[in-house]
């Protein structure tokens, strides 16, 4: 009895180790966005666990590229009708699960997050006057591939922003929707002399020319795209330079909420 136990979790721990060692990097998909047309590069079916996405800026036109998954019982065409009326609206079909925006001189970004299982996923680009829509299918098996290391994560809960404030400036950064709230994150450079307290203000008050003369948004990137409730994926960031930044959440006025941070890059 006790030889046939100890087999069995010999068995299981060597299952376990295989299944383990068995994890590789997760499969990539490119996402062109050109400003006139939105492509996707798939090698064979899509299964469910984590999926890199590396979205190509072609041509001159900054690329927003969302990426999500129908809810239950929404259709492809549902949600097609609902984007071609109110983006805002259409939003509201989909789980969130990650995205990235490109904006020039950058050509390229990278985002990994789990598929779910059984799934239909829709790509938008929302960047252009109208938006441009693709989508694919997951299947039902798991992948196996094992998600990536982060250098370092933020929540986003209850119209703030919580975990590290130490960034690197060219690293894998971790959010998670941890709230009710879809949320998304700018980070810009703090201009010298600056004090948190002058931004933190000009934000509430939503003083924009104030916050200009403080903050360098030509300089800003978006570590982390809208992303609704309960969404964690991995942005592979490169920020401009080091030093002092703000992070804001600027969706449906989050930002005069108070949803910011003050965060060092280096
Ligand atoms: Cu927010």
């Amino acid at each position: 009895m006790r030889i046939a136990v100890a087999g069995i979790l010999a068995a299981f721990a060597l299952g376990v180790a295989a299944a383990v060692s068995a994890q590789g990097p997760a499969p990539t998909v490119t996402v062109t966005a050109s400003g006139t047309a939105l492509s996707l590069d798939v090698s064979g079916p899509l299964q469910a666990g984590p999926t890199r996405f590396e979205v190509v800026r072609a041509g001159d036109a900054p690329a927003e590229i969302a990426i999500g998954a129908l809810r239950p019982a929404v259709t492809l065409d549902q949600f097609m009708t609902a984007v071609q009326g109110d983006p805002e609206d259409a939003i509201e079909l989909l789980n969130l699960d990650g995205g990235a925006s490109v904006s020039p001189p950058t050509r390229r970004r990278a985002v990994t997050f789990p598929l779910r299982a059984n799934s239909t996923y829709v790509v938008i680009n929302i960047a252009g006057r109208r938006p441009q829509v693709t989508s694919f299918t997951v299947g039902g098996q798991a992948n196996g591939a094992a998600l990536p290391r982060a250098d370092a994560s933020v929540r986003m809960i209850d119209l703030r922003f919580r975990g590290a404030t130490r960034l690197p400036r060219r690293g894998v950064l971790r959010f998670e929707n941890a709230g009710w709230a879809p949320h998304f994150a700018v980070a810009a450079p703090l201009r010298r002399g600056a004090g948190r307290r002058a931004v933190g203000a000009a934000l509430r008050r939503g003083n924009e020319r104030r916050l200009g003369r403080l903050v360098d948004f030509r300089a800003s990137i978006e570590p982390q795209s809208l992303i609704t409730r309960g969404a964690v994926d991995y942005n592979e960031v490169r920020f401009p330079r080091r030093g002092r930044y703000v992070m804001v959440c600027f969706f449906e006025g989050h930002d005069r909420q108070g949803m910011y941070r003050f965060v060092r890059v280096r």
